[in-house]
């Protein structure tokens, strides 16, 4: 299904002036202004807005579930209702329009309504992972300058609430912290989200300039810390419903998220923003296990689903010879596997054990995204990641010296286009090296282009980690380590990993006594450190190998044992 977005123009530019937008002019690089006439004038950039996207969508698809989460069901009108009271409870709260909001929330129905209600008050969110703990919160709110943390009260074990005062301890910005469900004992700046709904003032309810910045997702992370990407109303709309056509969802789509969907993947690509475009429903997992999500996908017979590798290939097992033999699954239509690479054998077993076809997705917070499409070649969808949404985005792919490679062979992949960003959010330096002089972005990604126009994913060039599908950036977990008085330096490399694709190795130089391995790994807990960027193995060292110029070389390191001869 195809729908298209009637929208008044831009009230920021209706009459000839720009009205300052809520991120400041230098902290951010929008398109050049050629560019946005042209993706506007190719219909992509259409000028609609979240706040307006959510109003159209339950105009048109009023009754039908927008929503599914446990035992609750909310239609379109229903989440749209209580957008608008949130967003009134926030207003009387003291967000205001333009203030930027760190969303911790699990897959829960909540997370719409708040994500929602930040739009319609004209607030940013700024989007965390469940996993994400106080080191990863303490930096996006303060890079963000957040003036609230909404977070939920446990979460998997994990009592949210002890970690979010924490937070606000340490970031000056930030005034309130939010708790879906019990706020525990009453503190000062802390207020439950129950109590936060209030009757709506339309005349405060936002009407943003699409070509602002709406929202902050988070990089994985190379050097130093992660850096916010900003994204406006128009280029990831645009994703949005361009990701809904080729993916053809319609009302009769059934959406299972299960991975966290603050992500983008399973948030755009084409996601829970897909299928609300489309009027389908989004069905909520608490988790990916086979146990939860495949018995969530028989009862609501879920049509489409999007999973990283490690967790595609437990529901295989769990399908072809373990607990979920028995399951009904033949309402699931396209089972969708991107994030990281998926081994090919593994892409191969998705149609005869799970019955339904398989769509590689292979795309990044900063932009592009691939898919491969419902009527390719069997070995176009089991052995490559697919091919761009958009005719407008240029991929190039190039050598060490930013020269082209023939097709076939592996060179680096920049990319832009209409949902591209130009820079990272306040990283002039950063950005220097992330993005070249006429705006491409450097993904970091080593890929193949076939004359087909599909991509293979060979390798990666950033010091990244990808364990299965969660990003890991080295350096930031070096510098954790670093803060070790025991430590004297430190290397963290990826080790291949059957299951994970990979997991994470630091290799420590001591100083002194070595500390033991369990010394290390409760330092990083106690920094707050999320558990996935927690190291599985830790490695003590004389020494690192160097390249030729005198640098680390991670590749060497690799093949390093430990020199102490524990595991
Ligand atoms: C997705 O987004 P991010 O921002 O968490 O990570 C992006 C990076 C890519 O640069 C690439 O290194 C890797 O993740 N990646 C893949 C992949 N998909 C992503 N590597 C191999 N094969 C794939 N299919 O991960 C993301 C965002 C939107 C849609 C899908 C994934």
């Amino acid at each position: 299904m195809s729908t298209t977005d009637p929208r008044t123009p831009a009230p920021g530019t209706a009459n000839g002036t720009r009205r300052p937008g809520p991120v400041a002019a230098g902290d951010w690089t929008p398109w050049p202004e050629g560019l946005a006439e042209t993706y506007r004038r190719a219909g992509y950039w259409t000028g609609e807005t979240f706040p307006a996207f959510l109003r159209d969508r339950a105009a048109r698809f009023s009754e039908a579930t927008a929503v599914v989460d446990g035992d609750t069901r909310w239609t379109y009108a229903e989440l749209d209702r209580r957008a608008d009271s949130l967003a009134a409870g926030l207003d009387r709260l003291g967000v205001a329009e333009g203030d930027r909001v760190v969303v911790h929330l699990p897959n829960t129905a909540a997370l719409l309504e708040v994500v929602f209600a930040l739009f319609r008050r004209g607030a940013l969110p700024v989007y965390s992972l469940p996993a994400h703990r106080r080191s990863e919160l303490v930096h996006l709110a303060s890079t963000a300058e957040a003036v609230a943390l909404v977070t939920t009260d446990t979460h998997a074990g994990f009592d949210c609430r002890p970690m979010a005062a924490e937070v606000r301890e340490e970031v000056p910005s930030l005034e309130h912290v939010v708790v879906a469900g019990d706020p525990g004992t009453p503190e000062r700046g802390t207020v439950a989200l129950e109590e936060l709904r209030a009757e709506p003032d339309p005349l405060a309810l936002a009407d943003p300039d699409p070509g602002e910045v709406a929202f902050f997702q988070l990089s994985g992370g190379t050097t130093g810390l992660p850096k916010l990407i900003p994204r406006t109303h128009d280029d990831y709309l645009y994703s949005v419903r361009a990701s809904a056509d080729i993916c053809a969802l319609g009302t009769d789509t059934v959406y299972l998220g299960a991975l966290p969907i603050t992500h983008n993947f399973p948030m755009s690509s084409p996601g829970f923003l897909g299928v609300l475009h489309a009027g389908g429903t989004v069905v909520l997992s608490p988790d990916p296990s086979p146990a939860t999500a495949l018995a969530l996908i028989e009862k609501e017979r879920a049509t489409l689903t999007s999973v990283v590798p490690p967790v595609a290939m437990l529901w295989l097992d769990a399908v072809e010879r373990g607990s979920q033999a028995e399951r009904d699954l033949s309402s699931l239509r396209v089972l969708q596997v991107g994030g990281a690479t998926f081994p090919e054998e593994a892409a191969r077993r998705v149609t005869p054990v799970l019955g339904c076809a398989l769509q590689q997705v292979f795309g990044m917070a900063e932009g592009l995204v691939n898919y491969t499409r419902d009527g390719d070649p069997d070995e176009v969808v089991t052995a490559t990641q697919g091919r761009p949404i958009s005719a407008h985005d240029e991929v190039l792919i190039v050598d060490e010296h930013d020269v082209p490679v023939p097709d076939g062979e592996p060179g680096h992949l920049l990319t832009r286009g209409p949902y591209t960003i130009r820079g990272y959010y306040r990283a002039p330096e950063h950005n220097a090296a992330a993005f070249t002089a006429d705006g491409f972005y450097r993904t970091g990604d080593i890929v193949c282009r076939y004359p087909s126009g599909n991509l293979v994913v060979a390798g990666r060039a950033k010091d990244q980690i990808n364990r299965g599908g969660e990003k890991i950036g080295a350096e930031e977990v070096e510098n954790h380590i670093l803060a070790h008085p025991a430590v004297h330096d430190t290397s963290v490399v990826a080790l291949p990993d059957p299951y994970l694709g990979e997991r994470t190795c630091a290799y420590i130089i001591p100083r002194g006594a070595a500390p033991t391995r369990s010394e290390i790994l409760a330092f990083l807990r106690e920094r707050g450190l999320a558990a996935y960027k927690i190291p599985d193995r830790v490695s003590f060292v004389d020494s690192f190998p160097a390249t030729a110029v005198g640098k680390i070389s991670k590749r060497d390191l690799r093949g390093t044992t430990d020199q102490s001869g524990a595991q």
